[in-house]
């Protein structure tokens, strides 16, 4: 079949909105219509050339909400007509990760997915004859996109899938990190730095864990008005303090460090600052942001000898499966906000748009509706 879709030709180049054609699924997959999707800041470093494992054509795009259109030989957890959540994430339930009640990294599929590609080595898309490759198991910047069955959280269909698209990365990112991965007490002061989507999702999980304070650091204060929104206490920007290492203000605003502080920008120089301004004796920095090839972190090994502990996480720790369409009942309960992030929606072809307001500081998050 025939299929809308916004491939990336080459890395640093806008994409073109171009007919790809779809192959059906094959055994054990499912296509499925991308009713919307989000603009995380993960595509724009896939297509700025510095994820290593970037590779073109490809068609980007994973945090989308679709309908089932047709399902594979085999397909049995899935029918026509459920409305899911693409998952970059998969959860097969079988693998020694999703059995080790350790991680969300369900293993399955992640080399094939790794290399844009579906489990059998094969791509579904392609144009004039060429294959164009996947991405992250799941390119919805494509309208019509095929994945394995793993991959899916069929949801609540009651629930907007241009709303809850936002719950296949960012939102749930943010929250997870906070509830799963930090585990956050009530009453713990919360440090976040960057207020995109995920940081933002952050400050809404440390809310919804009853954190006492919540600083938040951003070099763009116009994002401070949706942080105070949503709950934080403090506000810092850098840049008011050209001569003082910015871990340093943290510390002496909280009485020693915060309990817990999260990277969500993908900076090198940040992620040292977000383990240093945590108290010493139990500080845990989580690192959610991602760094191009070839970067390292930093510190003195003294920070950690002295307690301070380093961590990362995925998705927020959730097995999308099992767990994410809990989340979509909390958005429809209403304690989880997402209306209040999307401060744009496109149609695809304006979705170059949507990387350009992401890059200018405009935007919480772009929703791409097809
Ligand atoms: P975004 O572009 O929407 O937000 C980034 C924010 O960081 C912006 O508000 C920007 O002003 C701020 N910022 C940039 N440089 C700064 C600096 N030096 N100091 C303070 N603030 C600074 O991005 P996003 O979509 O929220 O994604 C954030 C990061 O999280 C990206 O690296 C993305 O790839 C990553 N990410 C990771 C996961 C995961 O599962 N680990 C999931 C989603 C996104
Ligand atoms: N491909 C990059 C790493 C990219 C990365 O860290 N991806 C996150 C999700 S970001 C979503 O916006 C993730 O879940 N990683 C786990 C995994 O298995 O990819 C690189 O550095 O190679
Ligand atoms: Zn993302
Ligand atoms: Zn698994």
């Amino acid at each position: 079949m025939k299929s809308r879709a916004a491939v990336a030709w080459e890395a640093g180049k806008p994409l073109s909105i171009e007919q790809v054609d779809v192959a059906g699924p094959k055994a054990g997959e499912v296509l499925v219509r991308i009713v919307a999707t989000g603009v995380c800041h993960t595509d724009a470093f896939t297509l700025s050339g510095a994820d290593p494992e970037g590779m073109f054509p490809v068609i980007l795009g994973h945090e989308g909400g679709g309908i089932v259109e047709e399902v594979g030989e085999g397909v049995t957890s899935l029918q026509v007509g459920d409305h899911v959540i693409p998952l970059y994430t998969p959860e097969c339930g079988e693998c020694k990760f999703c059995r080790s009640g350790k991680t969300n990294l369900c293993q399955k599929i992640r080399v094939t997915q790794g290399q844009g590609l579906m489990p059998d080595g094969t791509s579904r898309f392609s144009l004039n004859g060429k294959p164009l490759l996947h991405y992250m198991g799941t390119s919805t910047f494509s309208e019509y996109t095929v994945l394995p069955e793993i991959s899916l959280a069929k949801i609540n269909p009651a629930a907007p899938l241009e709303k809850v698209c936002l719950l296949g990365c960012g939102i749930t990112t943010g929250i997870g990190a906070v509830l799963n991965t930090a585990k956050v007490e009530p009453g713990a002061s919360v440090a976040v730095f960057g207020m995109g989507g995920i940081g933002l999702s952050v400050v809404q999980g440390a809310v919804m864990a009853k954190a006492g304070r919540i600083v938040v650091v951003d070099t763009n204060p116009a994002k401070f008005e949706m942080a105070k929104l949503l709950g934080a206490t403090d506000f810092i920007n850098p840049k008011d303090y050209p001569d003082t290492p910015i871990q340093q203000v943290i510390v002496e605003l909280t009485d020693g460090g915060v309990d817990y502080s999260f990277e969500c920008i993908g900076n090198v120089h940040v992620m040292r600052s977000a383990l240093e301004c945590c108290h010493k004796g139990w500080g845990e920095s989580i690192i959610i942001g991602v760094a191009g090839a070839g970067q390292e972190i930093s510190t003195r090994p003294f920070q950690l000898v002295t307690g301070r502990v380093w961590k990362g996480s995925a998705f927020g720790g959730v097995k999308g499966r099992s767990q994410l369409p809990g989340y979509v009942e909390r958005y429809l309960a209403g304690e989880i906000k997402i209306d209040e992030m999307i401060t744009e929606v496109l149609p695809l072809e304006r979705i170059n748009e949507a990387f350009e307001l992401m890059h200018a500081g405009k935007v919480i998050r772009s929703v791409i509706h097809y």
